[in-house]
């Protein structure tokens, strides 16, 4: 490159550089909140990687073969958003004008959805590189399985961008382990290593060594000593982009707030607007005009949008790369194109397992487990594993390989104990496509990747859960491993369905609602042989998909209904048969989901709990609060709300008032 133009270029990447921090600063000091300092001091590092390295194509946010980006530290969201307008993805000025304010395209931290270029949503730290980690094994698998010498479908880079508050979160020390044993490769992450958090300097709280310990989990780990460096920069990432077999870490050197002359390097600028006078100043200093704002010179914009011609350039080789492989394996391309839509074939369920009472008694966790397996040949989309519980989870597909190093197509993955890693992984997979995690555990141990589940939600991710061992009647292992509030909390999460089924036919209905489900599922399971109810005498286990439905009914008007989800199913139709003895009619109904049941017609809902029967009991091996939205006030709840104990899983059962006899009491003193 002769001098002239070398020196023209690096005019213009500055100026860019610069546009991409007066575009933040700008939005944060117009909404009077946000988070310009992480903008700034990425803004070289992001630049250089949208507009030298990254595959992507703004017209076509969604194309399949697009390296993917995750912003991890989700409060610099302005940075992100700066780029995605000056690239192209079809956010406007306005939309930059109108960070931060209701209904925007801008929210204080990304949002997977709702702005064009958004991977996913972040925020809350650690999340988005344990995403990103999700996304590269989606990547590594699919390549396994779709790619063929000379028609390489699947090539693509996951990169994450994180800072300090990532690092010291646990989910990234899990996620970047599991990452390093598997050797992601094509995981590259930059660690704005600018020294400051909230409360001031990290060396008041962490001083270890990140590149050591990357190295310590296997990664290669590059340094880039001056953030401003734009070709040290470049030649990190075509570095990590070159490495065949360990994810990559870029440690780089940057300042917070980088231009700011009163607050570079400061705390005080990570988390509020620069203030009007400094903004000014700022402008000055990195050479803009300092009264103008959202200033985009025009050469900016035309260097940036470079990447729109690039892009669709790279998406119509990719298109005919495509083409060709239809041509050479059309089957293949068949089910690569169900596998990325998320394709559901007609009757994929007509072969579930199914169960009867002549089967003997079975855990809902082994009905599962079969039932998972009958799922894993019609949908081979279904990848997933367990966090080092699977024997006891029944998370294994029987056959298949497990996913290593090395065996990209296994579809067994083992997670390791590492419950909150799992969790945003599984989200990144699903947010990557083509595939359909699902992931288990104790339910006691669902808080460990509550942050996840609760992200899952909140993008509607349809992940499934496997959540096995679901009350004290686990037994032995006591208080610890035994489950009380988890049923309800999980339930609080909005648009998370829950599914507790009371035996193995209703495990069948639990496992098809959860593949049909847009958005996470639960399952629920017990550790405890439980009997398959016979129904022939009782209702069909398909009533699952209401939520609620009357599986044993008191003949004529009933004295009392008995609602009860689980394995507490069994002791509610114990408990009818002894009060009919005693001339009680009473009706059973078992609730194994409250989301689908509140998504019934009020007529249906009538039905089941009809207004007219105000004596209701129900009977869960859980926190009590919240059943009373279905006993009502003459109703009562019998829960548990103390913790366990340990003991024989019966005994705790029993002590915990988990019993035909105790429901037969209390439903006679409700009768008076
Ligand atoms: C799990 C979680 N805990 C706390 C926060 C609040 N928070 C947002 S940013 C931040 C500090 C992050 O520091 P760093 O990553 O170094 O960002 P920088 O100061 O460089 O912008 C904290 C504690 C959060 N978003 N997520």
């Amino acid at each position: 490159m002769d001098e002239a133009l070398k020196a023209s270029r690096l005019d213009i990447d500055t100026l860019c550089v610069n546009t991409v921090r007066t575009l933040a600063i700008d939005a944060i000091q117009k909404a009077n909140s946000g988070h310009p300092g992480a903008p700034m001091g990425l803004a070289p590092a992001a630049y250089v990687l949208f507009t030298r390295i990254m595959k992507h194509n703004p017209m076509n946010p969604d194309w399949l073969d697009r390296d993917r980006f995750v912003l991890s530290g989700g409060h610099a969201s302005m940075l992100l958003y700066s780029l995605l307008y000056l690239t192209g993805y079809g956010l406007s000025l306005d939309d930059l004008k109108s960070f931060r304010q209701l209904g925007s395209r801008t929210p204080g931290h990304p949002e997977f959805g709702l702005t064009p270029g958004v991977e996913t949503t972040t925020g809350p730290l650690g999340q988005g590189f344990a995403n990103a980690v999700g996304m590269a094994i989606a990547e590594r698998h699919l390549a396994a399985v779709f790619n063929r010498k000379g028609a390489e479908i699947v090539d693509h880079n996951t990169y994450v961008m994180c800072g300090d508050g990532d690092m010291m979160e646990g989910i990234t020390s899990e996620a970047a382990s599991l990452a390093g044993h598997l050797g992601l490769s094509r995981l590259i992450c930059i660690y704005d290593d600018n020294g400051i958090s909230i409360e001031g300097s990290t060396a008041i709280t962490f001083t270890e060594d990140v590149a050591r310990r990357f190295k310590a989990y296997n990664w290669q780990v590059l340094t880039v000593s001056d953030g401003n460096d734009l070709a040290a920069i470049e030649t990190a990432l075509r570095k990590a982009g070159a490495e065949i077999t360990q994810p990559s870490l870029i440690v780089l050197r940057t300042e917070i707030a980088f231009g700011s002359p009163n607050k570079q390097g400061s705390a005080e600028a990570h988390g509020a607007p620069l203030g009007a006078a400094e903004v000014c100043l700022t402008k000055e200093c990195l050479g803009c005009s300092k009264d103008d704002e959202f200033c985009v010179p025009i050469e900016v914009l035309e260097k940036c949008r470079e990447c729109i011609a690039k892009g669709e350039q790279a998406e119509v080789e990719w298109q005919n790369r495509f083409k060709h492989y239809n041509k050479t394996y059309p089957d293949l391309a068949e089910r690569w194109v169900n596998a990325v839509s998320g394709f559901i074939p007609e009757g994929w369920d007509a072969d579930l397992p199914k169960f009867s009472p002549s089967d003997g008694p079975l855990a809902t966790r082994a009905a599962s487990g079969r039932v998972l397996n009958a799922v894993a040949e019609v949908l081979p989309t279904l990848v997933g594993g367990s966090a080092d519980l699977a024997p006891s989870n029944k998370t294994f597909i029987d056959g298949a390989p497990e996913f290593q190093k090395n065996v990209g197509g296994g579809r067994n993955l083992r997670f390791g104990v590492r419950e909150h890693a799992m969790g945003g992984i599984l989200n990144g997979m699903f947010l990557h496509n083509g595939v359909r995690p699902y992931g288990g555990t104790f339910l006691v141990f669902a808080d460990y990747m509550r942050p996840a589940i609760r992200l899952a939600s909140l993008m509607n991710l349809s992940v499934i859960y496997i959540f096995t061992h679901d009350s004290v009647a686990v037994g032995e292992d006591g208080p610890t491993h035994q489950p009380i509030e988890h049923l309800t909390s999980l339930r609080i999460i909005p648009r998370l369905t829950v599914i507790r089924p009371a035996d193995a036919a209703e495990t069948v209905e639990a496992w098809r609602q959860a593949v049909a489900t847009t958005g996470p599922v639960a399952l629920i399971l017990s550790r405890q042989k439980l009997p398959v109810l016979d129904r022939t005498r009782y209702a069909p286990a398909n009533g699952l998909k209401n939520g609620a439905y009357i599986l044993s009914d008191a003949k004529g008007q009933p004295d009392i209904i008995l609602i009860a989800s689980g394995s507490e199913v069994h002791l509610a139709l114990a408990a009818q048969e002894a009060l009919a003895a005693e001339g009680i009619a009473t009706r059973v109904v078992s609730m194994p989901s409250w989301e689908l049941f509140q998504k019934m017609p009020t007529s249906y809902k009538e039905r089941v709990l009809p207004h007219a029967v105000g004596r209701r009991i129900a009977v869960e091996a859980g926190h009590p609060i919240g059943w009373d939205r279905y006993v009502g006030s003459q109703g009562k709840v019998i829960g548990i709300s103390s913790f366990g104990a340990s003991a024989p899983g019966a005994a705790v059962m029993e002590k915990f008032g988990m019993s035909a006899d105790n429901i037969v009491q209390e439903a006679k003193q409700l009768m008076g």
